[in-house]
This record gives structure tokens, C-alpha cells and sequence, in this order.
């Protein structure tokens, strides 16, 4: 039977990219003086890389070749870090509401005594502050484990963020489903021996999600039934 549910962060309970973590890399960069600017089109492409510190690295790489600097890890690291401040000062700022759906799915699932947990390869202070904004702090509670950043060394698509949660929670990958938006998470759920519901969003509609137990828009919200007019509508 099913005991759990494992949550992605980032594009699966809220839309995290374009208002928070997007927003928050160009603020960053502007704050510190560098003339690099990531639209929305790039931004797109740069997703395939999860982990803002890899995405960084991966832009130099790719967009701004000539870009040197001698202590190029830790430079990243100081924008990624400041980048980070950003995104938790605008998600305490309400910028990135849960998605449809979110919150009762939770609380359906606490109802019906499922435990709850989250993979996630964004930073802990970001989920921390997402969860408690949306939810309030208490809800921090309601995740058995919290997976989040390099607590492995390999990101997703690896499957280690989920293989941790598991072996944290002592459970069996077929006694839970995986919530993902996005291939690479997708990847990571199924290398780790989990069925995935997807979500998708502006960014992962045009993903491939093979194996996934349904791809659907959100999670939906709970059926209201109408006002029926009374009287024999055959009639
Ligand atoms: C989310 C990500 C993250 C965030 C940035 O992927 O790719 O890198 O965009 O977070 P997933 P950090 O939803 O598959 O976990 O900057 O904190 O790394
Ligand atoms: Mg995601």
C-alpha cells in the first residue's frame, strides 16, 4: 500500500523560476556589478543544469567564454550566495505563491496519515522559506525529511536525492510516488526505483516524462459540487 509521498521543490509545489530564483540570479549580478543578464530564453536552456552554482558555471561556459577570474569556484560561490539572500528576501515577500492544488493534496495526505518528504536540489534556506511563507513555519514539520542541496554530490537527474530520503525514512521505493515538474527530475525519481505524478509548467511542458504514472497541468483542486436546480431536467 502506499505509506508516502516525495515532493520536488521548484517548479512542482510552487513556480519558483521565473519570479524567484531567475529574478534573484539577475539582481544578483547587477548587485555585484557584473553585466551578465539572463533572459527567459536563456534561462530556459540553462535549466538543463540543476544547481545555481553549476548554472552559473555552465553560462560562462556556454554564453560568456571569455570571462576569467582566478578563484572562479569560490567567485561563483560568493554570487550563489548572495543569489540565495535574494531569493529568500522576495519568497518572504510572497513572490512565489504554492501552485494549484498544493495545499490540499498536503493536507488530504496528512488526513490520510501519509508521510511526506522532500527531494530537492534547490538550497535548505530556499525550501525553508517557501514552506513557511506559503504554509506558515509549522508546516515545516509536516516533511519527515527534507532532502535539499548538495547533500549528495550528484544533483538530479542522479538519483541520490531520492535514494537519501529513502534510506532516511527506512522505506521501500514501492510504497511511494514521486512529485516532479521537469525530465531531469523525473530521471532522478526513477533511477531511485520511484513512480513519478507530473506537473508541468512554462518551462518542462515541452519535456519528455516516459514512465510517468500521468503528466497532468497542476494538481487540480477539490470537486465543488454545483447548485442543482430542482425539477426533472428531462422534462
Ligand atoms: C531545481 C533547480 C535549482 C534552482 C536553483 O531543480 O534546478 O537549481 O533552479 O536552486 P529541481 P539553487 O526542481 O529538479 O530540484 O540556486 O539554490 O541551486
Ligand atoms: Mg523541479
Amino acid at each position: 500500500a502506499l505509506e508516502a509521498l516525495i515532493f520536488d521543490v521548484d517548479g512542482t509545489l510552487a513556480n519558483t523560476e521565473h519570479y524567484g530564483h531567475l529574478k534573484a540570479f539577475n539582481l544578483a549580478f547587477k548587485e555585484l556589478g557584473l553585466d551578465w543578464h539572463w533572459s527567459n530564453e536563456i534561462y530556459h536552456k540553462l535549466l538543463n543544469v540543476t544547481g545555481g552554482q553549476l548554472r552559473i558555471k555552465y553560462y560562462l561556459k556556454k554564453y560568456n567564454p571569455t570571462f576569467e577570474h582566478q578563484y572562479l569556484d569560490n567567485f561563483v560561490a560568493s554570487i550563489h550566495q548572495l543569489k540565495t539572500k535574494i531569493y529568500v528576501r522576495l519568497t518572504n515577500q510572497g513572490a512565489v505563491p504554492l501552485r494549484t492544488g498544493v495545499k490540499r493534496l498536503f493536507n488530504e495526505a496528512r488526513k490520510a496519515n501519509l508521510r511526506l518528504a522532500i527531494a530537492t536540489t534547490t538550497t535548505p534556506e530556499n525550501v525553508d522559506a517557501l514552506i513557511a511563507n506559503t504554509l506558515g513555519s509549522e508546516a515545516l514539520d509536516w516533511f519527515e525529511v527534507i532532502g535539499a542541496g548538495n547533500i549528495v554530490s550528484k544533483l538530479k537527474p542522479s538519483g541520490d536525492i531520492y535514494t537519501h530520503v529513502l534510506k532516511q525514512m527506512n522505506l521501500d521505493s514501492t510504497k511511494c510516488l514521486a512529485f516532479e515538474d521537469s525530465h531531469n527530475g523525473i530521471i532522478s525519481a526513477t533511477q531511485a526505483g520511484l513512480k513519478s505524478i507530473i506537473t508541468v509548467n512554462e518551462y518542462t511542458d515541452k519535456h519528455e516524462f516516459d514512465g510517468a504514472l500521468v503528466v497532468l497541468d497542476h494538481l487540480g483542486d477539490k470537486y465543488k459540487p454545483f447548485n442543482l436546480i430542482k425539477g426533472d431536467a428531462t422534462n
